[in-house]
């Protein structure tokens, strides 16, 4: 039994994901705002840019000139974060001061589509399949990697570098540090319940209803309970499913349904190309059998409360605890409301 008020008070959630706690303060949603504005990104129409280092046809930074390609095209990232070639057998003398081992990884560059200014949320559920397809065989070759991380930068504001609907992929020998938290969680509620703990986290969001932002047969996306970033979500199957290149046929095309649902209605919320960091977290690439991890994708868009005005990290959130205002049931709740129509396609744009 509760009888306290989170929709009122300054209260703490856990995030039994990673084990950490957020602050949640509702009560300071309506402070004013005097600070930096952002730019927006709007729809543009045009297909094809010749000063775009992604598009078909066009030379890319380092002089390499990109294939007239139809589909997407997936190609080695031009300065790669992590690098094929160390050799890791060799040893950086380490104590409990100084520790530091090396790595070996590779970064590609997905292009989702040969179109300009086609995101996601303005491709077909055709499109999106395909952008489906490449993830699944992107974690198919890179299988002598421990961790593949795919992940999507879109926005100016979020870093990205480029409007062209890209993603990446980032393959390394080593477990990252949001997949170590998310590793020791999963597996210690699996030793503790028997079942998983996004699972059981599904069926408990589904019955309650409260942060349910939209779902499909086989996918659901949910506002955490726990979410750090005003709109931030989390995509999850309805099956277990540890690894993305496990999904069936099915669980792929219904996918392409729900992530056109969300990016949609991410669009819709504040009349813009809504910026966001999206990823996905499969289990290990290794052949051992991750019973207790299950697939899901996080999305963690910046933008506070309008296109123009984006959640800063800073202060307490870097000093101390991450914080938020606005609840998550509150953004589930404005989130659930929009359409899955495109605003531009509404507007003619
Ligand atoms: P982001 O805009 O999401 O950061 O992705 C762009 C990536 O594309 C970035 O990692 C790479 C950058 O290194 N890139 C190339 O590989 N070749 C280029 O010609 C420009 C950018
Ligand atoms: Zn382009």
């Amino acid at each position: 039994m509760s009888n306290f008020n989170m929709n009122k008070y300054p209260h703490r959630r856990y995030n039994p994901l990673t084990g950490e706690w957020l602050l949640v303060s509702p009560h300071r949603s309506l402070r004013p705002w005097n600070g930096k504005e952002e730019e927006p990104q709007k729809v543009n129409n045009k297909d094809y840019d010749e000063g775009c280092y992604l598009c078909p046809d066009n030379i890319r930074v380092n002089g390499v000139h990109n294939p007239k390609y139809d589909n997407c095209y997936v190609f080695t990232n031009d300065f790669s974060a992590l690098l094929p070639d160390v050799d890791i057998s060799l040893t950086i003398e380490s104590d409990d001061l100084f520790k530091a081992e090396p790595v070996k990884g590779e970064c590609r560059v997905i292009c989702f589509s040969p179109n300009h200014s086609k995101t996601i949320s303005l491709m077909s559920t055709r499109e999106i399949g395909r952008v489906i397809d490449t993830w699944q065989e992107q974690y198919n070759e890179l299988k002598q990697y421990k961790y593949v991380q795919i992940f999507e930068n879109k926005g100016a504001i979020q870093g990205c570098s480029n409007p062209h609907p890209h993603g990446q992929v980032w393959a390394g020998n080593f477990i990252p540090e949001e997949i170590g938290k998310e590793i020791k969680q999963q597996k210690a509620y699996y030793e503790k319940h028997g079942t998983t703990l996004l699972g059981d986290y599904v069926k408990r969001e589904l019955a309650l209803n409260e942060r349910v932002v939209c779902e499909t047969k086989h996918w659901v996306v949910i506002v955490p309970f726990w979410a750090f970033w005003p709109y931030e979500t989390i995509l999850l199957p309805k099956m277990q499913v540890s690894r993305f290149n496990e999904l069936t046929a099915e669980q792929k095309e219904d996918l392409a349904v729900i992530l056109k649902m969300i990016t949609v209605k991410y669009d819709n919320l504040f009349n813009c190309l809504f910026p966001y960091s999206m990823g996905w977290h499969s289990a290990l690439n290794d052949d051992n059998d991750y019973k207790y991890w299950t697939l899901h994708a996080h999305f963690y868009p910046p933008l506070l409360r309008s296109q123009s005005v984006k959640k800063f990290v800073a202060g307490y959130e870097l000093l101390a605890e991450k914080q938020r205002d606005i609840t998550p049931e509150d953004a589930a709740n404005r989130l659930k409301q929009l359409s899955v129509e495109h605003y531009s396609v509404k507007e003619g744009a």
